[in-house]
């Protein structure tokens, strides 16, 4: 569920495939009560839109940007090449490589041109959006604190886990 006020992150992804796992990055984000847009944007399908999108994200006032996408995954390598916006790359197991590829993809970036990316799927878009989190924070201290929050309370889920 996107936010109804100014975002601060974009989440944009490749095909509305993706959102089975995005979705992990939004939602976590509504819990850490961090305002976001989701956006679907393709390197290959849309490559202007794209760039335009990467190019114009500063000025609207996002300051963190979340690309998944799957098998030939050049999403978060493409926005962050017309952007200084931190780009977290989300790999999608969307293909029959089960997101090996889209991994491998958006990892080997050259030198000069970042993309922090996370693990494959659902988990990895829960961190990106946690990362989103962590960089924002840096500057709102109560966004800091419900973080510490939020980690604390997955600490305690852990430690009242059971073995049937
Ligand atoms: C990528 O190809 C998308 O990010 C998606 O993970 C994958 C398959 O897309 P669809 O064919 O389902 O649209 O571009």
């Amino acid at each position: 569920m996107a936010s109804a006020e100014a975002p601060m992150v974009g989440v944009i992804m490749g095909s509305k495939s993706d959102w089975e796992y995005m979705s992990a990055a939004a939602e976590v984000m509504d819990e850490l009560k961090v305002s976001h847009e989701v956006r679907i944007l393709s390197a290959h399908r849309t490559p202007e839109q794209t760039l335009e999108y990467s190019a114009g994200a500063s000025a609207r006032g996002l300051r963190v940007i979340i690309a998944g996408a799957g098998g030939a995954a050049h999403l978060a390598g493409v926005i962050a090449a017309k952007t200084l916006l931190p780009v977290i790359g989300v790999p999608m197991p969307t293909t029959s490589l089960n997101g090996i590829d889209s991994l491998l993809s958006i990892v080997q970036m050259p030198k000069g041109v970042p993309v922090a990316t996370m693990a494959i799927g659902k988990p990895g878009a829960a961190n990106a959006g946690l990362y989103a989190a962590q960089i924002i924070a840096l500057g709102d201290a109560k966004l800091s604190e419900r973080l510490a929050k939020w980690r604390a309370a997955r600490a305690q889920e852990l430690l009242q886990q059971k073995i049937p």
